[in-house]
């Protein structure tokens, strides 16, 4: 019996998925006793450091944990739960940590894109129980803003490498605890997991050691889902966003199905579009809840949730919040929320008044799970223009002229899935989104997207200057080669694909394999 520390926040069934899959079964904290009682504890935390001290102290957690920790039995903290064993942390100054480990949680000051997302490497520093099987060169999956510090060299366990060379797990005795996301690192992160929970055997060094990590350039599949006309839901793929063919929606298969085979195939993540979320409620049938929890019994990479998170009226009146909706996505399996139509709402109201209202769907979600559970999906298309100064936004040279000659365009935001175009301009909508808190950036294109003619490097260029979180290249992968384009041509940290891993034209280990060696890629090791 695996006990879960479940103060409320975040994905949580990720790990409760990824211990039942090893076979174990998994009773929540109720009450303080429950954390005295535990004979293994799992701690997974997600969200940001103060919010999550408040409410252990609210409930009376703080205590039972540290009497837990200090009597040294099987600990195993995750993300945030690594954090909350130090002093105290920058994210939230003045407010305690459990000071199990003495030394403090700092934010990267780096000269790369952060939130640090993504799967970079793990250099261990002393034997244990945990690498049992480990390699040594595996990738796993993190996802934070800040780092530990620990100020005993003792305790750490590996180091990762990103800008600065930082600490990824610490262990004491049978107290260990990690910076990356086991529930969320494919076969590796589930041998980590399943080390920790056999607890037996004698602590080892992985094989390999790297002298150096890196962060890998992701490569994610996306699932754009919607009913068809029976009323089944499908994977439906469009043709710059029209997903009917002979009038009929296009079927690419099931949802669950595809995400597991992508998975299988080495997706470094999952995107699912709900791609009539701005005209349904999500919360009213639930269909994208359902693909979520089952999707995550089986799939352990991240999995993002796209389509209709907004604040919403049903018609007796009643008002239901994004964050409400984020939520129910987050506790079906969600790793990250993907905000796309609202987006440019809240960015034309600032853009009009010139102050946020700090009640976005944006400031609201970033807040209670952290900026890296908001990913601003952007639906931009292509604008020529004559001159530069022809219209009141980001207009940039390009190098391929539009029908009339012009050498000037602008991205134009759309909304309701490319139906409206809205006066704000690509490049400044991400700019805006990231002040508000969003820690990623989804950029499709229209006039891109189905063609396989290659991503947009002009767009993904601009877009990629103007923010300091990654950005996912997104719309008009036609082959492997386009991948290796646009990790070299523009400084995006992810690649997404639909229409040519649905149509089996193109392999998710065929494109590794073509990146291999030339930029850094997760290799389905372990
Ligand atoms: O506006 O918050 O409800 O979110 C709706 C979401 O659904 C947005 O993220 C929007 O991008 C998406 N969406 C809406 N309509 C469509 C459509 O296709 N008719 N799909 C749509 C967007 C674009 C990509 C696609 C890539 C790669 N799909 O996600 O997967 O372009 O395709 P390719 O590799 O085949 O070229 P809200």
């Amino acid at each position: 019996m695996v006990t879960v520390l479940d103060y409320g926040a975040g994905n949580v069934r990720s790990v409760v998925n990824a211990i039942g899959s090893l076979g174990r079964e998994v009773r929540f904290v109720e009450r303080p006793e429950d954390i005295l009682q535990a004979e293994r504890l799992v701690f997974p935390g997600v969200g940001a450091f103060g919010e999550m001290m408040r409410v252990l102290r609210h409930r009376g957690y703080v205590e039972p944990l540290l009497a837990y920790l200090r009597s040294d039995r099987p600990f195993l903290g995750i993300c945030l739960g690594l954090q909350a064993l130090f002093e105290g942390s920058e994210e939230a100054p003045g407010e305690d940590g459990l000071g199990f480990f003495p030394g403090i949680v700092r934010r990267f000051r780096v000269d790369l894109a952060v939130p640090h997302i993504g799967w970079n490497g793990i250099k261990a520093r002393k034997p244990s129980v945990l690498f049992r099987g480990v390699e040594g060169n595996e990738k796993v999956y993190f996802v934070h803003s800040y780092h530990v510090e620990p100020r005993d060299p003792s305790v750490v366990l590996t180091a990762t490498d990103y800008g600065v060379e930082f600490v990824s797990a610490v262990e004491k005795g049978r107290v260990a605890a990690v910076q990356f996301h086991p529930e969320k690192s494919g076969p590796v992160g589930l041998k980590i997991l399943k080390n920790f929970l056999e607890g037996t055997g004698a602590p080892v060094l992985p094989r390999v050691v790297e002298p150096k990590t890196q962060l890998a350039k992701r490569i994610i599949a996306c699932l754009d889902v919607r009913a068809n006309d029976r009323g089944d839901l499908v994977v439906t793929k469009g043709d710059q966003y029209d997903v009917r063919e002979k009038g009929q929606v296009r079927n690419l298969g099931k949802p669950v199905d595809l995400a597991r085979r992508y998975y299988e195939e080495g997706a470094d993540e999952i995107t699912f579009l709900n791609i009539t979320g701005f005209r349904d409620f999500p919360l009213k049938d639930m269909p994208m809840l359902e693909v979520l929890r089952r999707t995550s019994e089986k799939v352990f990479v991240p999995l993002t949730i796209g389509g209709g998170i907004r604040d919403y009226t049903d018609k007796d009146g009643t008002r239901y919040g994004a964050l409400q909706v984020a939520s129910e996505y987050f506790r079906s399996g969600a790793d990250k929320v993907s905000i796309g139509s609202d987006a440019v709402t809240v960015v034309e109201e600032v853009l009009k008044t010139g102050a946020p209202t700090g009640r976005s769907a944006i400031e609201e979600i970033s807040r209670v799970y952290g900026s890296q559970a908001v990913v601003i999906s952007i639906d931009p298309r292509r604008v020529y223009v004559p001159s530069p100064d022809a219209v009141p936004h980001r207009v940039m040279e390009t190098a391929f002229p539009g029908p009339g000659g012009e050498r000037y365009c602008w991205y134009q935001c759309t909304v309701k899935g490319g139906r409206e175009g809205r006066p704000v301009d690509a490049v400044t909508l991400a700019r805006v989104c990231e002040d508000l808190g969003a820690g990623e950036i989804l950029l499709n294109c229209i006039d891109r997207d189905g063609t396989n003619l290659g991503f947009d490097l002009e767009l993904i260029h601009a877009v990629r200057e103007a923010v300091t979180i990654p950005v996912i290249a997104s719309s008009g992968a036609g082959c492997p080669e386009h991948f290796l384009e646009v990790f070299t041509r523009t400084r995006a940290e992810a690649a997404l694909a639909a229409g040519i891993f649905h149509r089996r034209e193109v392999g998710i280990g065929e494109v590794k394999e073509l990146l291999r060696g030339k930029v850094p890629v997760r290799l389905p090791l372990g």
